[in-house]
Formats: C-alpha cells, sequence, structure tokens
C-alpha cells in the first residue's frame, strides 16, 4: 500500500515537464557562471522578488547559511526567532560555520517578533558587545503553524532594522505559500528586505535548490561564500531546468495545498482525543496535540503509519502535517477516516 505521506512538502517528487526539463537542458559550467540554464533560473527568480541578481544554491540550509555570512563578519550577531528554521533546524550552522552570533528572542504564535524585543536586542556601540548585523524573518514560519507574515509587518521589521543601519533577510523557503494565502504579489512581501531565500524543492516541488535573491553586490559577494561552502555546482543546470518549471507552474496551485490543509483540519478538530484550532491554518501547515491518554505518542504514530498515513512528531503531544501537490482529497478523507478509526 502507497503511504499518504504528510511529513513534509518536501517529499514532492519532480513533474514529469520537470523530468522532461531535466533531461532537454542546455548545460555549462557555473562555477564560471556559463551556464546558460542556471543563469535564466536566476534571472527569473530575481525578477519573480523583485531583486537585482540571483544565486542558486543546493539547499534551504546553505541559502540561509550563505546569506548571514554575506550580511556578517566574524562575530557579528543576527537577531532571529526562538522558533526559526535558522535557530531550529540548521545544526547551529551560523555560529558554527559562519561565526555569527544568534541573538534568538521569541516568537510569537504568529510568526512575528515584537518590534520592542527587537528594539530591546539591538546593542549599542560599545566593546562589549557584538555589532548587531542582522534580521532573519521566516515566511511563511514554519514551526509557527505556516503562519505567513504580512507585508506591513516586514515592511514595519526593515523599517526598524534599516534606521539603525541592520539588514533584513527572509528566509522565504515558502513565501510563495504566503503569497497565495494573502492573495498578494511575492514581491511585495519582499520588497523592503535586503536579501530573500526561496526554494524550489518544497511545496514547488522541484528535487533539488533553493535560490538567493538580493542587490547585485551582494549576489557577487555571496557567490564566492557559496563556492567556500563547497555549493558551486558546475553542470547544475539540471537543477535548474527543473527550477524554472517549478517557477513557470508551480505556484498558482498552492491554493489547493491550503484549502486541503484546512479541509484536513477541520476533520481532525472533529476526532475526539485529537486538538487543533482550523483557523490557525493559513497555508499547508497543520499542527495538531494528541491530547488522548489512551497511547503515547510513537504509538499514535505508529499506528497511523502501519495504517498508510506518515505525518511528523515534533515535539510531546504535538504533530505536523503538511499537503503538498502529491495529495489529493481523496487523500485527506482516507487520512481523516484512518485517524478517526486509530483514534476510536
Ligand atoms: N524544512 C524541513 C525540515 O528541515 C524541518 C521541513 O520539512 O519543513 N527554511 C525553512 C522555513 C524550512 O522549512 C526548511 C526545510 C529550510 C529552510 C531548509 O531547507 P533544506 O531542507 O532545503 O535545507
Amino acid at each position: 500500500m502507497d503511504m499518504i505521506d504528510l511529513r513534509s512538502d518536501t517529499v514532492t517528487l519532480p513533474t514529469p515537464q520537470m523530468m522532461e526539463a531535466i533531461q532537454h537542458a542546455e548545460l555549462g559550467d557555473d562555477v564560471f557562471a556559463e551556464d546558460p540554464t542556471v543563469n535564466r533560473l536566476e534571472q527569473m527568480a530575481a525578477e519573480r522578488m523583485g531583486k537585482e541578481a540571483a544565486l542558486l544554491v543546493p539547499s534551504g540550509t546553505m541559502a540561509n547559511l550563505v546569506s548571514t555570512m554575506t550580511h556578517c563578519q566574524r562575530g557579528d550577531e543576527a537577531i532571529l526567532g526562538d522558533q526559526s528554521h535558522i535557530h531550529y533546524y540548521e545544526a547551529g550552522g551560523i555560529a558554527a560555520i559562519g561565526s555569527i552570533y544568534p541573538h534568538v528572542i521569541p516568537n510569537r504564535n504568529d510568526g512575528t517578533i515584537g518590534l520592542e524585543d527587537i528594539t530591546a536586542a539591538i546593542r549599542s556601540d560599545n566593546v562589549h558587545f557584538p555589532r548587531t548585523r542582522l534580521i532573519c524573518l521566516e515566511n511563511t514560519h514554519n514551526r509557527c503553524q505556516g503562519s505567513p507574515l504580512t507585508p506591513e509587518y516586514t515592511d514595519s521589521v526593515c523599517r526598524l532594522g534599516h534606521d539603525h543601519g541592520i539588514n533584513v533577510h527572509i528566509d522565504g523557503a515558502r513565501i510563495f505559500n504566503a503569497s497565495i494565502a494573502l492573495g498578494v504579489d511575492v514581491k511585495r512581501l519582499t520588497q523592503n528586505a535586503d536579501s530573500v531565500s526561496l526554494c524550489l524543492s518544497k511545496a514547488l516541488a522541484a528535487p533539488v535548490g533553493s535560490v538567493v535573491c538580493a542587490s547585485a553586490d551582494f549576489i557577487k559577494r555571496a557567490r564566492r561564500i557559496r563556492k567556500s561552502l563547497g555549493g558551486g555546482m558546475r553542470q547544475a543546470g539540471i537543477i535548474a531546468a527543473a527550477g524554472i518549471v517549478a517557477l513557470e507552474t508551480m505556484t498558482e496551485r498552492l491554493a489547493d495545498d491550503h484549502a486541503n490543509a484546512k479541509h484536513l483540519a477541520k476533520g481532525l478538530a472533529k476526532i475526539d482525543g485529537l486538538c487543533v484550532d482550523p483557523d490557525s491554518v493559513r497555508t499547508n501547515m497543520v499542527y495538531f496535540d494528541l491530547v488522548s491518554k489512551r497511547f503515547n505518542d510513537d504509538e499514535f504514530l505508529g499506528c497511523c503509519q502501519q495504517a498508510g498515513i506518515g505525518f511528523l512528531s515534533l515535539q510531546k503531544g504535538k504533530f505536523r502535517m503538511v499537503t503538498h501537490v502529491g495529495i489529493e482529497p481523496q487523500d485527506i478523507e482516507t487520512a481523516l477516516a484512518v485517524l478517526g478509526k486509530v483514534m476510536s
């Protein structure tokens, strides 16, 4: 039996059109900036994000690392949320590899970090302190229920940062989900940020790749850092070819994933022993709690997996399901029926 795989939108497989594009991609050596397909993807991504230039990197993690290292020198400080992917899930790379001091402040449920908290975290110019160089936002915010950050909020953080000479980076792994959920052009979400990364390999279903978008000068410096991290990929056009198809064909359909996630949350809310607020579901992520004491987290997960439904346990009693292009409305009905049965 095939599993209905709700663990992440990273499990998506390339579409037939992507496979076709990969097969016919025109290639060159991208470390010499001579891969025409990579160059086309980078130009297209920069235009979509409203930035001057872009850089293809292998992963979202490297996109964030290259970006933060381009903004910060050794010993500089970056302000970021305690639930951010950079802080939580990137193996401490900005500190371990980037020598950047992470100043972690609380995320609110909606993925924002308070302006007053940011203001309090900004250091004065004093020999005792690291220099605050960067604020990192995440849109949509993965661990905060996939919440989209509004353009007004992002603008206010950018204004605050820029007033203090501090840059703003957006981890936009799922920025197109935010754009679709809010009904605003993606450019509007990024217009005041100094850099933004987007992932091709999550909800957009490309097999590999993320893109950093920023000013031409920033991307020139980022290119050297990518090289130092081993991210120069030679005939990377085979990756970029799928990325181009992702940008061209996979963004508008994200509304279907959001509708499926909403439907899933409403169904889960009706199952005794589970707890979820369907109003908190704004994009393609459904976070829910196991409140029944009849079994522990591993038993619950194991039973569902055995019955063909895969999802993730994130911390005690908390689970995540993510909808994506591989999930049809019928799969949601099946998942709900299975969970209903497991819980009864
Ligand atoms: N997120 C993955 C896991 O790492 C948790 C997932 O399944 O959601 N930024 C954000 C906001 C992300 O959600 C992710 C991946 C990344 C960056 C990192 O991307 P990759 O996996 O390409 O390094």
